[in-house]
């Protein structure tokens, strides 16, 4: 799946657009004062009908794969329901503006020569303020920029999404494991999006998704960073594999990594679980969760490489299935 926003061409927001159609004024010509006044609002008439165009070119939401239709609302900050509004407001908005535009058109073409020039102000006047007043447009222009940054997943590869709390060692992980080379430092929510890598694995890629970290909290108290992961985790076909951080210097308790792993276990995926940081374990950190697993785990320490192998081997053998 490409990513869907890719390939759509953004216009200039609108007052740029409205400045950049003022200074084109002047060099418009005509062969007389009527035609010259008829042109200007013609080109304006013209950027507009782009405006038009890229609102058409937008993906239907509701049209979308799941990971993206919840990407798009999670940016948004807005249900697909309210973008498809915003998306008809700006349409009529648009619509209206061109409208006028046509109205002064035949205006022009009715008057005496000596009103053009005035006839074409109080046109472009009119439209222009028709659409300052428009939030939806430069809304909608804002948000598919940000679209066009989310990575393109391939739904139809193999797929590993490493998942668990915040600072655990998911990125250190992927970037053993993968050609994705995601920021790693020693605080919580240094991913803030989902990366990309690949495994090549017997003529095949696998997929290999980090995730940013989930805190253990009620989802309405969870940040947008957060929603990304468990979009991913919900909404793409793949194993996934949980990190428990059981360092001297873990930031989170046993019950808290351990409700978090629960929650994800309702999401029926398939699960590996492996302990992270063995390197520098907590010993009662660690007991505090190996006793409290009852199913296999690998213990691993992502910085050093140990475990790291059977991990893999683990991943493969699971996709063989
Ligand atoms: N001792 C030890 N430290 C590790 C290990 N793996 C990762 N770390 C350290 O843990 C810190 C967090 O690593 P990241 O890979 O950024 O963790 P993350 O889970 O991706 O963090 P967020 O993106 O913030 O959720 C970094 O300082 C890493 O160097 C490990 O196996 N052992
Ligand atoms: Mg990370």
């Amino acid at each position: 799946m490409l990513n869907p926003f890719e390939k759509v061409k953004c216009p200039p927001k609108i007052n740029d657009m409205i400045k950049i159609q003022l200074d084109r004024l002047p060099k418009i010509a005509g062969e007389n004062i009527k035609d010259r006044e008829i042109r200007r609002l013609i080109s304006y008439r013209d950027n507009l009908k782009k405006y038009l165009e890229f609102i058409r070119s937008l993906p239907k939401i509701d049209k979308l794969h799941p990971f993206y239709r919840e990407s798009v609302e999670i940016i948004a900050k807005k249900s697909s329901k309210e973008i498809d509004f915003c998306v008809l407001i700006a349409m009529r908005t648009i619509n209206l503006s061109i409208k006028i535009l046509n109205e002064y058109i035949s205006n022009i073409k009715r008057s005496d020569q000596s009103l053009s020039n005035r006839l074409m102000r109080q046109g472009f006047g009119r439209a222009s303020s028709v659409l300052r007043k428009d939030r939806c447009i430069d809304w909608l222009i804002d948000l598919i920029k940000e679209l066009k940054k989310l990575k393109a997943i391939n739904p139809d590869l193999p797929t590993v999404i490493v998942a668990g709390p915040p600072n655990v060692g998911k990125s250190t992980l992927v970037s053993k494991i993968s050609s994705a080379k995601p920021e790693i430092a020693s605080y919580p929510f240094t991913t803030k999006e989902i990366h990309v890598g690949h495994i090549d694995w017997n003529y095949t890629k696998i997929q290999v998704i980090d995730t940013p970290g989930i805190l253990d909290r009620p989802n309405e108290k969870r940040n947008e960073i957060e929603k990304k992961a468990l979009n991913a985790i919900k909404n793409l076909n793949g194993i996934i594999v949980f990190l428990f951080d059981v360092s001297k210097y873990s930031i989170y308790s046993a019950k808290e990594q351990l409700d978090l792993y629960n929650e994800i276990l309702q999401f029926n995926k398939k699960i590996i679980v492996a302990i992270n940081k063995i390197d520098d374990a907590d010993n009662s950190l660690l007991e505090n969760i190996v006793k409290s697993l009852d199913v296999p785990f690998l213990r691993i320490s992502a910085e050093q490489g140990s475990g790291i192998e059977d991990l893999k081997n683990k991943i493969f053998q699971i996709l063989q299935e």
